[in-house]
């Protein structure tokens, strides 16, 4: 016999594990359940003896993993009769906020920093038709002005600072050890804020406290260079990089991910833009996987550990991507302006002799 289970999000199929009751009711937009692809072609290109998985976020409903967040912060702002939620944004957690608080028929204000917003997260934010407030000034300053605003007027603050943000991200750490039958050697990915990686870190050790897995990843946390405080061990005040989803200079999540750094015995480190688009560049070309520029920072990461030998031959490593490529479609033409489209006659010998060509 067939039985049919229709996935309707991480709420519902981790609910033994979130803070939620029978009567909540759940905002959802069937997130989480994201794929995790081993890679094929890189290993190999760098000739070394490595298991790398990418955990593919960008397939989310709004396209990165703040919506596994989302979900949780918006069903819990609702729960508690909340008619409005705000945040600042570097482009990601407005996109989810706005989408969410559709759902939920409720009020969403973003702010964001003018000219610094990929653009398909603009494109995305006005669809889900948020209240946008641009700032002249970066995400850091939006971020402290949600803080006081928050205290002045009736609307719930959905940033990672959020507990519930926290609590739905964690499946994500969940979902690798439910498909892998164990959690890897290394967990790599990209940290602004370090909501994420302090999420991660908690899905982790909550299963292994409960003995679903054996073992904790060592996490690492990787930074642009221009935007590294973890790496630098000081806040900064003018962080810049071409990967604008972390261009921050003051983390929210400071000690908290100091906390996984020392518990899971892993580091921080910071890469330049140049290394950050040459692995975005890899994946797409090697992989077939398209990510945004910030998410390319796990694996920019990844493989300098692992050529410099601190991540062993060996090792099981998940890298993850935390958005998809098609939102910053700028940036992504910027890289292959070298690579124009040919324009040829539309003709069937025309045709024919450009397939010969690029044989
Ligand atoms: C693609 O959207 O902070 O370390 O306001 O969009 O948990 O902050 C985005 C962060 C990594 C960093 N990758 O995660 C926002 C925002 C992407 C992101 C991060 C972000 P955290």
């Amino acid at each position: 016999m067939t039985t049919h289970k229709r996935y309707t999000g991480l709420i519902e199929f981790y609910r033994d594990r979130l803070p939620v009751s029978a009567n909540t009711r759940i905002i959802s937009l069937g997130e989480g359940n994201t794929p995790l692809i081993q890679l094929q072609n890189i290993p190999r290109l760098i000739g070394k003896d490595v298991d790398i998985y990418v955990k593919f976020e960008g397939l989310n409903p709004t396209g990165s993993f703040k919506d596994r967040g989302m979900t949780m912060a918006v069903t819990k702002a609702v729960e508690a009769g909340s008619q409005a939620i705000i945040c600042a944004s570097t482009g990601n957690t407005s996109a989810s906020a706005a989408a969410y608080a559709v759902r939920a028929g409720i009020k969403a204000f973003v702010l964001i920093p003018e000219g610094k917003i990929a653009l398909g997260k603009l494109a995305q934010t006005l669809m889900y038709d948020a209240k946008i407030i641009q700032i002249n000034g970066n995400f850091d300053r939006g971020m402290a002005l949600v803080k006081e605003v928050a205290g002045l007027a009736p609307v719930t603050i959905v940033n990672s600072i959020n507990p519930f943000r926290i609590e739905g991200q964690k499946t994500a750490a969940f979902e690798i050890v439910d498909e892998l039958g164990f959690a890897p050697d290394y967990h790599c990915l990209p940290v602004g804020n370090a909501g994420n990686i302090t999420a991660y870190w908690k899905g982790y050790d909550e299963y292994a406290t409960d003995r679903v897995c054996g073992n904790r990843p060592v996490m690492c946390g990787y930074q642009a260079a221009g935007a590294a405080p973890f790496a630098l061990r000081k806040m900064i005040d003018n962080p810049e990089t071409v990967a604008t989803a972390i261009r921050i200079g003051h983390p929210q999540s400071w000690d908290l991910a100091w906390n996984v750094q020392k518990q899971s015995g892993g580091w921080f480190d910071k890469f330049t833009d140049g290394q950050i688009l040459a692995a975005q560049k890899m994946l797409s070309q090697y992989e077939g996987v398209f990510c945004e520029p910030a998410s390319a920072t796990s694996l920019a990461g990844a493989l300098h550990d692992i050529s410099a030998g601190k991540i062993p031959e060996g090792s099981k490593i998940v890298c993850t991507l935390t958005g998809n490529g098609i939102k910053d479609p700028e940036i992504a033409m910027l890289q292959c302006s070298a690579a124009k489209p040919v324009t040829i006659d539309a003709s069937l010998d025309a045709v024919k002799r450009a397939i010969l060509d690029g044989l």
